[in-house]
C-alpha cells in the first residue's frame, strides 16, 4: 500500500528515509526533533550545524546514523498563527520538498510525523488533511512507499461529525444487535422455540440451504425413500452433470476488475494509484486471471472504481467475500459507499479511528 498511516514512534521504523519536523537552525529541539537526535546520537548535530538551517516550508538531508533508516530529512512547518498566514501552503511544501528530496536520493520508503501538529500548534485534523492530500498528489506520479506515522491516539482524530455519524451507523446496524440484551434474549427465545417445534417436525431450513437446494448436486441427491425433503429431488431432476455445471463458472474478480475499469473509462495506472493499491500487486491481478485478492484489496478497488452498494457486493462475491452487518470494518465501508463518499483516504482514516485494518495491498 503506498501511503500508510501507522502508529508508533518514528526513530524505530526501518525505511530508507525519515523526516524530522524541525526548527530553521536545525539544531535539535523537544518533540520529534528531540526524540530524532537521541537515537540518532551527536553526530547527527554536528552534521547539521554544516547546513547553515532551513527556511519554512523547505526541507534538507542528512545521514542517519545511528536510527533504523539512511537519512533524515529536516523540514520546517510553520506555526499556526489562525491560519491566515499561508500556513496551508507552507506545510504542503514541507512535504512536497521532503518527499522530492527524498526521490532525488533513489529512497523507497519514507515515514513522516505529523509536521507542525505538536508545538507549533497546527490543527491535527487538518494537518493530517493536508499531508494525505500532498503525499496523495505525489503517489500519483511516482512509486514510493510513505508512512505518515500518528503518535498519540489524539493525533488522529477524523472529524467530529463523521466519527459520531459512523458511530451511530454502527449502533444501528451492529450494537443494537450484539449488545442489547433484550434483543438477545428474544434470539434466545426464537432460538429455543425453534428446535422445541411441538410436531417433532424437522426445523425449517435456512435460507441458505433453501437457495441450495435448486442446485444440489447429482451425486448428493437424496434417494425417494428420503421424504423429508421431497422438493429437493424434483429440484435436481433438472440439473447437468458437475462438469457442465462447473462450466458455467461466472467472470473471476480479475476480469471483472479490468472489465469496470474499461467500463469507467480509467487507465489501469489511475485505477490503482486511486485504490493506494501497489503497482506490483495490480501486476499480479492483471496477469492472474484466477488471483485471489484479500479482502481490503477488493474494496479498495471497489472505492477507487466509485461501485455501487450492489456492484461492490458483487465485486465481493467474485473473490470469496461479502460485507457483514456483524462486522465494524464493513459497516464502515458501506457507510461511505451509501453517503457516495469514495475518498480512500477519508475511509481509511475512518477506520483507522475505529481500529480497523485499512484498505489498500
Ligand atoms: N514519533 C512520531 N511522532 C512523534 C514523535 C515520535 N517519536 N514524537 C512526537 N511526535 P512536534 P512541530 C509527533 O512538536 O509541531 C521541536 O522543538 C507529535 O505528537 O515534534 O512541527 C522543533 O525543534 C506531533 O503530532 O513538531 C521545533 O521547534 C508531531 O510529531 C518544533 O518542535 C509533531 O510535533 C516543531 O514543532
Amino acid at each position: 500500500m503506498p501511503l500508510q498511516i501507522i502508529r508508533q514512534d518514528i526513530t524505530k521504523i526501518e525505511c530508507d528515509a525519515i523526516v524530522n519536523a524541525a526548527n530553521e537552525s536545525l539544531l535539535g529541539g523537544g518533540g520529534v526533533d528531540g526524540a530524532i537526535h537521541r537515537a540518532a546520537g551527536p553526530e547527527l548535530l554536528e552534521e547539521c550545524r554544516t547546513l547553515g538551517g532551513c527556511r519554512t516550508g523547505e526541507a534538507k538531508l542528512t545521514g542517519g546514523y545511528r536510527l533504523p533508516c539512511r537519512y533524515v530529512i529536516h523540514t520546517v512547518g510553520p506555526v499556526w498563527r489562525g491560519g491566515g498566514y499561508g500556513e496551508r501552503e507552507l506545510l504542503a511544501s514541507c512535504y512536497r520538498s521532503s518527499l522530492e528530496l527524498a526521490a532525488e536520493h533513489h529512497c523507497e520508503s519514507v515515514a513522516f510525523p505529523l509536521i507542525s501538529a505538536g508545538a507549533y500548534g497546527y490543527p491535527k485534523d487538518q494537518a493530517i488533511r493536508v499531508a494525505v492530500s500532498v503525499i496523495g498528489e505525489f503517489l500519483m506520479e511516482s512509486d514510493m512507499l510513505v508512512y505518515l506515522v500518528v503518535f498519540g491516539r489524539d493525533d488522529f482524530s477524523i472529524g467530529k461529525k463523521l466519527f459520531t455519524d459512523i458511530v451511530c451507523f454502527i449502533d444501528d446496524h451492529y450494537a443494537a444487535a450484539h449488545t442489547d440484551p433484550l434483543e438477545e434474549q428474544r434470539r434466545r427465545t426464537q432460538c429455543y422455540e425453534a428446535t422445541m417445534h411441538p410436531c417433532g417436525a424437522a426445523m425449517p431450513p435456512p435460507p441458505a440451504a433453501k437457495a441450495r437446494r435448486g442446485v444440489a448436486l447429482p451425486h448428493l441427491r437424496r434417494k425417494k425413500k428420503d421424504a423429508a425433503l421431497p422438493q429437493a429431488s424434483q429440484a435436481d431432476a433438472a440439473l447437468p452433470d458437475l462438469s457442465d455445471y462447473v462450466g458455467q463458472i461466472d467472470e473471476s474478480f480479475s476480469t471483472m476488475l479490468l472489465r469496470k475499469i474499461d467500463e469507467r473509462g480509467m487507465t489501469d495506472v489511475q485505477c490503482y494509484k486511486k485504490a493506494n493499491i501497489d503497482r506490483k500487486l495490480f501486476s499480479k491481478i492483471r496477469s492472474d486471471v484466477h488471483y485471489k485478492p484479500s479482502k481490503p484489496t477488493v474494496l479498495a478497488f471497489a472505492i477507487a472504481l466509485e461501485l455501487s452498494l450492489p456492484e461492490t457486493l458483487d465485486m465481493l462475491m467474485k473473490a470469496g467475500f461479502t460485507l457483514s452487518h456483524s462486522s465494524k470494518f464493513d459497516l464502515i465501508i458501506e457507510y461511505f459507499i451509501r453517503q457516495g463518499n469514495y475518498d480512500i483516504f477519508e475511509i481509511n482514516e475512518a477506520l483507522f479511528a475505529f481500529d480497523q485494518s485499512l484498505l489498500g495491498g
